[in-house]
């Protein structure tokens, strides 16, 4: 991971090297820090911000669940993560926004720590790397189920959640897989350690609804979009999972991974080469999008300088 210039941290934008914390922080011990993934994108008005509103909108969102008030707006954060993206002068790049509670007493009841966020960008390829964007990747359904519903709160993007996802993904790639397909507690499709996961069957889009133990993937709420605006029909439904063995086609999304096609499930390839049509035609419309190449429809962008600015 190259080290950029900048990390922005409680309210200031201080040298790489200096952002630390004490190994009594709070979160460090309890899990209970909350984080986002988001990217920037290369666009020909230079460096844009996908979903930012919602990406912060949801950080503020899980700090509500985890019962922790953030010491800034969302419009302050907005405003730093902009200006980061700028001082760190990188063309695209991954953001990541964390807020932790830090130093203080320790206990589980968290009393008296600090409330601190931070803020670090890098440059980061597709979590799949080009080649699992373009051809598709081979996955394997986890032994591990996701997080039961009134267990650990799947809709928050809380670091503890990610004990879960490390579970997964270790044995993923233990067993040569690239990632792991997870069921929820009742035995259907959920989705991957950091990815939503749709497929395709009979022309339908269809994805696991929040119910199933997901995060609400912002990608996937763009892939929806996209779909819709194609005619492409998508159901949200509790898939079962034998679906992955007959469906069309099957891919994944999220702001690492982008929309990366599946090829296979344990060991068990889909009946056509990856990506399917359905999937190529969401990428296409996704990635001119995103890197400024066809109009903003949404209004997904932000850009990080004005245009001509
Ligand atoms: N589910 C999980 C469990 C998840 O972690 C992510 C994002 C998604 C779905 C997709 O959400 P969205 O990015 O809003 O479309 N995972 C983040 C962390 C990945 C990582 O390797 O770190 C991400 O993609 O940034």
């Amino acid at each position: 991971m190259q080290a950029s210039e900048f990390i922005w941290m409680d309210g200031e934008f201080i040298p790489f090297a200096d952002a630390r914390v004490h190994v009594l922080s709070h979160s460090l011990h309890y899990g209970n820090a909350v984080f986002e993934g988001i990217r920037a994108y290369s666009t020909p008005e230079g460096p844009a911000v996908l979903q930012l509103g919602a990406h912060v909108k949801r950080m503020f969102r899980s700090c509500r669940v985890l019962d922790m008030a953030l010491p800034f707006s969302q419009a302050e954060m907005e405003a730093a993560i902009l200006e980061l993206v700028r001082r760190n002068g990188h063309k695209s790049c991954y953001i990541r926004p964390l807020v932790f509670r830090g130093a203080g007493p320790l206990g589980v009841l968290p009393k008296g720590n600090p409330i601190q966020v931070c803020v670090a960008t890098w440059e980061w390829d597709s979590l799949h790397g080009d080649g699992g964007v373009d051809a598709g990747v081979d996955v394997g359904f986890s032994s591990w189920r996701r997080m039961a519903p009134g267990t650990h709160p799947s809709m928050a993007k809380a670091s503890g959640n990610y004990l879960n996802s490390q579970l997964v993904v270790q044995e993923a790639v233990r067993h040569g897989y690239a990632e792991g397909l997870v069921l929820d507690v009742d035995g259907y499709l959920s989705e991957g350690s950091g990815e939503n996961v749709f497929l395709v069957e009979d022309g339908e889009i269809l994805t696991p609804p929040i119910g199933n133990s997901i995060l609400a993937g912002i990608t996937r709420g763009m892939v929806m979009e996209i779909a819709a605006e194609l005619g492409i029909p998508v159901r949200e439904a509790r898939i079962p999972r034998e679906a992955v063995f007959f469906c069309e086609e099957i891919f994944m999304t999220g702001t690492a991974a982008e929309i990366t096609p599946v090829r296979s499930v344990d060991g068990r390839p889909l009946e056509k080469s990856a990506p399917g049509p359905v999937t190529k035609r969401l990428q296409e419309v996704f990635f001119a999008r995103v890197k400024g190449e066809a109009p903003d429809k949404g209004g997904w962008l932000t850009h990080v300088s004005a245009p001509n600015a």
